[in-house]
């Protein structure tokens, strides 16, 4: 018996793909198909997929042309499975011509011609209109949403504004995108926003925004009280429109399969959960604005692994602030929950260690600093030995995976993804509330 295999995504499958997997199984006698897992695709760069990998294999199987369907997670994996399942020739379309050469070691390597004229690329085009976004401010961060954005299929930024106009000008000019005269102006023109200021500015932005009929990304904290974060929700909802807060570490494939782990049971029961971040910006000019301080602006990324990990229903919080001429250098804090303990630290022109673990019953996560961007961490136990390893490769600054889910968001309706549930962003916002209400214990 000749076995075949072909790998491939298999998005919104189309006759393109039925015509490949017809001529593979045609060069044998039985065919495995590889699709490929979610976090593979992400990991490739390949981000605008539009269905779950269960999706998409049920389309596959539902062809009836595959003998037996198996999932591709791993780079290296091709060699593992032709081994594994004494496979005599590998296929792929003419788009890979070259690229795997290299199997050629262990069975035969076949391209087949791509059908013209059908892609995934183009049904999801077809499927959703481009969103148009406006970007409001004009510094180093809003450049690189900007270059971010473009790895996202569906979305395309089409102008900024900022009050700072001189940095406006720059930006738009260097980046080629319309320069609007208003922040009105620009919200007139455009389907979505993202606003990056700091916290105490958000609240009126967003609201103008939704007013304007604009799906809203907002750089983190989102707001000053759990009062705005309710209203703002409930403007957004009664329009219809998506309210993103971008806490773009919630959306990294390390940090996702973090929590993912942590609720399957393998540390065991979870006792206590703490978070480091600090940051020392390059620009001086920081210490001027007191909402550029410790919990003003890391609040969400600080408080998130312990609300997400162990909730949001606390018995009380203790919080310890390190304040000089009105702005906040350090913000440490404690959660105590029924039966563990949350702490948190968050810096800004100070600095510490950056890393985030999650004490359990069975053994603990560490993840390195800076835990809020990495694409490392391991599960360790009493025995070092046993240590296991993840590591989760993020593309760029890590900014496209939010900017990839505020896109779904907006075309399915916000309905699906919501990893970041509203209690928990009340939540956090109540937090961040006591601490602007200056509930915390000065020293
Ligand atoms: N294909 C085709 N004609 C098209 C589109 C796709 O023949 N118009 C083929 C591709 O060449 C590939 C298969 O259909 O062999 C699946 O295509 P994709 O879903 O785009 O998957 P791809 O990214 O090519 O994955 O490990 C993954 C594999 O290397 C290939």
């Amino acid at each position: 018996m000749k076995k075949v295999i072909t790998y491939g995504t298999y998005d919104l499958l189309h006759y393109g793909h039925i015509a490949l997997l017809k001529r593979a199984k045609a060069l044998g006698d039985y065919l495995i198909v590889g699709v490929t897992s979610d976090q593979f695709d992400r990991g490739r760069g390949k981000l605008n997929v539009q269905q779950s990998v269960a999706e998409r294999i049920a389309a596959v199987q539902a062809l009836g042309i595959a003998d037996k369907i198996i999932v591709e997670e791993y780079e290296g994996q091709k060699i593992d499975d032709i081994q594994k399942y004494d496979v005599d020739v590998f296929t792929v379309g003419s788009d890979w011509v070259g690229k795997f050469d290299y199997l050629r070691e262990y069975c035969e390597v076949t391209y087949l011609s791509r059908t013209e004229g059908i892609s995934s690329t183009q049904l999801r085009t077809e499927k959703n209109d481009e969103i148009s976004l406006g970007i409001y401010g004009a510094t180093e961060r809003t450049v690189r949403f900007l270059k971010e954005s473009r790895f996202v299929s569906g979305l395309f930024v089409k102008g900024a504004y900022s009050p700072n106009t001189r940095a406006a000008e720059i930006f738009c000019e260097q980046s080629d995108i319309e320069k609007y005269a208003s922040y009105e102006a620009m919200l007139a023109d455009t389907d979505a926003v993202y606003i990056f200021d700091t916290i105490d500015r958000h609240f009126d932005l967003v609201m103008q925004a939704l007013e304007a009929g604009c799906h809203v990304i907002c750089e983190t904290p989102l707001f000053l009280s759990e009062e705005q974060t309710e209203a703002a929700y409930a403007l957004a909802d009664s329009k219809g429109l998506v309210l993103f807060e971008a806490v773009k570490t919630l959306w990294y494939p390390a940090f996702q399969h973090l929590l993912l782990l942590i609720n399957s049971g393998v540390a065991g029961t979870v006792k206590s959960v703490d978070v480091a971040c600090s940051q020392i910006p390059d620009d001086p000019d920081f210490l001027s604005n007191p909402y550029e301080g410790s919990l003003y602006d890391w609040g969400t990324i600080a408080l998130l692994p312990i609300i997400k990990i162990l909730g949001t229903k606390y018995q009380d919080v203790q919080m310890y602030d390190y304040s000089r001429d009105n702005f906040s250098y350090l913000s440490q804090g404690m959660l105590r929950y029924d039966s563990a303990i949350g702490t948190w630290k968050a810096g800004r022109g100070i600095k510490s260690e950056g890393e985030l673990i999650v004490t359990g019953t069975k053994g603990y996560i560490y993840v390195p600093a800076p835990w809020w961007k990495t694409e490392y961490f391991e599960l360790r136990h009493e025995d070092l030995r046993a240590t296991e390893k993840y590591f989760f490769k993020s593309e760029g600054a890590g900014m496209r995976y939010e900017i990839l889910e505020f896109v779904r968001m907006i075309n399915n309706g916000n309905l699906t993804h919501y990893h970041y549930t509203r209690e928990e962003m009340r939540t956090i916002a109540g937090l961040i509330e006591k601490f602007d209400k200056r509930e915390v214990i000065s020293f």
